[in-house]
């Protein structure tokens, strides 16, 4: 048996960020990947994701979304890596759709500053997005690109070099309740004993916390890279990360990062899978909406991806995160059931699971993402 103070299920996007935070704390976490940290089976990889700060899910997340920010700018520093490049944001659809109606409600609420863009200034603006009539565009300067593999990788580094310590290949078979307050995670050849246990397995949760019974569900997403014909019309500076209300889905995209391709995905929509039966292989009927999407949208885009991936979402039935404490597990926190959104929260839910895991109490409600709010 190893004995530790926090052990951390999962090195992925929370778990890298929670190993960081605590190790800032002093706290040196061991943290358990059944992978090796920066792995592409889970949700935290394919070169990008969105920053945003005009929440439409919620103007709740808005001052985790300020402290967030913040976080990513720390982690640049302190790995010299370049984790966060802003480029603004676009939020474009009908103007009561969730999108746009969300956003402006939240940039109300907490006073942010946003541009509705009338159609012939967003042309303008915007020659390789081309709106649908009757479209609302808004534009918030506080918005870019996260890179996932570097910022996953970066955390795990830095909390290293703070004490921490990573097992990478190590799956976890059981969770349990050990000798006076402590919890004992099961290896595969090995009994960890830790103080504490944070669970942020992403699609993984639901089958090591059996008895906490929450209704997520895994779906299996796809993301395509379409080339430009002219990459410098597609740059971080002329080309915004984007959010799109449309009558196919709601989709998102993000400036060329490797100066060659444009990357797209649909928000909402995808198989439900097995976390261990995910199919990886991208076909043809995957990447025919978002082959159309480009073909109706992206002037500038050749609608033939080049490259493809797949990843999972672990959603919550109202898409809110879920951070606290199972009652029917002592000493275990879960963190946090993403449901497509969270990455970019990361550096502020790496706190708050860490205050939760120091007996301090966090400095945002917690209320939204309630493990108990499902019980009835
Ligand atoms: O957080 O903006 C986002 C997002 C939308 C879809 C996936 N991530």
């Amino acid at each position: 048996t190893t004995r530790t103070n926090v052990a951390v299920i999962g090195t992925g996007t929370m778990g890298s960020a929670i190993m960081w935070r605590l190790s800032e704390r002093g706290v040196p976490a061991v943290g358990l990947e059944q992978f090796t940290p920066g792995h592409d089976r889970g949700s935290g990889h394919g070169e990008s994701r969105i920053f945003r700060t005009a929440y439409h899910e919620d103007p709740a997340y808005v001052p985790m979304l300020r402290a967030a920010l913040r976080g990513w700018r720390e982690l640049g520093e302190q790995t010299g890596e370049p984790v966060l490049t802003m480029t603004g944001g676009l939020s474009i659809g009908p103007s009561t759709g969730v999108i746009v109606g969300g956003s402006l409600e939240a940039a109300k609420v907490h006073a942010l500053t946003q541009e509705i863009l009338d159609p012939a200034e967003f042309s303008a603006r915007f020659p390789t997005q081309r709106l649908r009539e009757g479209d609302t565009a808004i534009w918030e300067k506080d918005a870019g690109v996260i890179r996932p593999e570097l910022a996953i990788t970066g955390a795990v580094r830095r909390a290293c070099e703070l004490g921490a310590s990573v097992r990478p290949e190590s799956r976890v078979l059981g969770i349990e309740d050990g000798p006076g307050d402590t919890v004992l995670v099961r290896l595969d050849e090995e009994v960890i004993r830790a103080d504490r246990v944070v669970v942020a397995a992403g699609a993984w949760i639901p089958g090591l916390l059996p008895e906490a019974q929450l209704p997520l569900t895994v779906e299996r997403k796809i993301l395509a890279w379409f080339p430009a014909e002219d990459p410098t019309q597609f740059g971080p500076d002329r080309f915004p990360i984007f959010l799109r209300d449309s009558p196919e889905g709601t989709w998102y995209g993000f400036p060329t990062m490797d100066g060659k391709t444009v990357k797209i995905a649909l928000h909402l929509g995808g198989r439900e899978t097995d976390p261990d039966e995910l199919d990886r292989v991208v076909h043809d009927e995957d990447t025919a909406p978002l082959r159309d999407l480009v073909r109706h949208y992206l002037p500038g885009l050749s609608s033939r991806p080049v490259r493809a991936a797949v990843c999972m979402y672990t959603n919550t039935p109202d898409g809110h995160f879920v951070i606290g404490n199972p009652p029917a597990y002592r000493n275990v926190t879960v963190v946090s059931a993403c449901s497509g959104h969270g990455f970019k929260f990361a550096p502020v839910i790496g706190e708050i699971a860490a205050d939760l895991s120091c007996g301090s109490t966090p400095e945002f409600s917690l209320e939204l993402f309630d493990v108990n709010r499902f019980a009835d």
